[in-house]
């Protein structure tokens, strides 16, 4: 019997209030309104920025059902949505892409003024949310909201796939790894031939390891302070990997020593204001370029040698690996089908929804790279 139309009861993740574990209860998820899509999640990854809310670094409004980096299939769609259809598989975006804002029209701008990133509203854009617990709304996070067996999500926050990819893996298309790869071959522009330093090896760090690669760096130099992240890192075409912990000096020292003046590109995937500042230290003061990828904390501000810019150096940051998501998705699909890419060394666990809890653990402790949770069998 179909479902189109009707409150589908399912079960989700619930986060009632920071520095507290994910109940999964039984929710109602209501009908796509016009311009809406309805998607059943089938695969969902685990990402830092999920955790930061949960840490308190990153300010919402509670309670919230959080998740970005999913797939799943197309359960119903509102009135007017035209680009997908029920039983399409796709990948809903956590930037939208509405074509219409000056972000979505500008050749290199990729942060739709349709996000709900930053100051969030936790709602849809008729200032309602989809799901009710109890008789009482809870909040959508990111415009995607996929630790839940359906959520709802506007069009331009959805992406139409290949019918043949595996979600369990293209999930990470969803966020980390077209964040990290994007940083390195769109945003920093990478040149072969060139020396980067990629600050913090998880499962975006290692995604910009494997961009600055594809790009053809000669030296690509990781830096953690976990060193069992080295070996993955080396696998994926790290030349070099350092732990800040092992010198006297600060880091940024040791990577001018290393590189005779300073790297080309460097990124800093970690999320904290140190980094960020030693990593854009790290790179040449003449020409070199530092990537602001770890997503800072919401009440953080920087204190900086105005120096360190006036002598040349570039200093940007990036979102979604500054990909135009509904255009550049399904393509990162293709190309990962036509394996020009691999997913399989980021993911390290894949457990199911119900484990959501260890799942976060496992990231936290720095013994996982990417966990993909299950809610059906994909
Ligand atoms: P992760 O926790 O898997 O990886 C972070 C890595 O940094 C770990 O390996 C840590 O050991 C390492 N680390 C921690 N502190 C330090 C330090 N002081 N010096 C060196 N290394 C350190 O996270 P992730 O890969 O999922 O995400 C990384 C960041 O990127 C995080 O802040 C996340 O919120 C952000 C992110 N940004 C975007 C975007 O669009 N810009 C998208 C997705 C994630
Ligand atoms: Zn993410
Ligand atoms: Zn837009």
């Amino acid at each position: 019997m179909s479902t189109a139309g009707k409150v589908i009861k399912c079960k989700a993740a619930i986060i009632w209030e920071p520095k507290k574990p994910f109940s999964i209860v039984e929710i109602e998820v209501a009908p796509p309104k016009a311009h809406e899509v309805r998607i059943q999640i089938l695969a969902t990854g685990v990402c830092r920025s999920d955790d930061h809310v949960l840490s308190g670094a990153l300010a919402v409004k509670f309670p919230i059902i959080l998740g970005h980096e999913a797939a799943g299939v197309v359960e119903s769609i509102g009135e007017g949505v035209t680009s997908v259809k029920p039983g399409d598989k796709v990948i809903p975006l956590f930037v939208p892409q509405c074509g219409e804002c000056r972000a979505c029209l500008h050749p290199r701008g990729n942060l739709c003024t349709k996000n709900d990133l930053g100051v969030s509203t936790g709602l849809m854009a008729d200032g309602t949310s989809r799901f009710t617990y109890q008789g009482k709304p809870v909040h959508h996070f990111v415009g995607t909201s996929t630790f839940t067996e359906y959520t709802v999500v506007c069009e331009n926050a959805v992406a139409k796939i290949d019918a043949a990819a595996p979600l369990e893996k293209v999930c990470l298309i969803g966020c980390g790894f077209s964040t990290g790869y994007g940083a390195a071959v769109n945003s920093a522009k990478v040149e072969p031939g060139s020396t980067c330093a990629v600050f913090g090896l998880g499962g975006v760090g290692l995604s910009a390891v494997m961009g600055c690669k594809a790009a053809g760096a000669s030296r690509i130099i990781g830096v953690d302070i976990n060193k069992d992240k080295f070996a993955k890192a080396k696998e994926l075409g790290a030349t070099e990997c350092i732990n800040p912990q092992d010198f006297k000096k600060p880091i940024q020292d040791v990577l001018i020593e290393m590189t005779d003046g300073g790297v080309d590109y460097s990124f800093e995937v970690i999320g904290r204001t140190e980094t960020m500042i030693a990593a854009l230290a790290s790179c040449h003061m003449n020409f070199g370029t530092s990537v602001a990828v770890g997503v800072p904390p919401s009440a953080s501000e920087i204190t900086f040698s105005p120096m360190l810019l006036f002598t040349g150096r570039t200093w940007m940051g990036s979102v979604f690996g500054a990909w135009k998501s509904k255009d550049s998705v399904p393509k990162l699909v293709s190309d990962f089908m036509a394996k020009k890419f691999t997913l399989d060394p980021l993911i390290t666990h894949t457990l199911p929804f119900h484990k959501i809890n260890e799942a976060f653990e496992l990231l936290r402790t720095g013994k996982s790279i990417r966990s993909v949770l299950l809610l059906q069998n994909p």
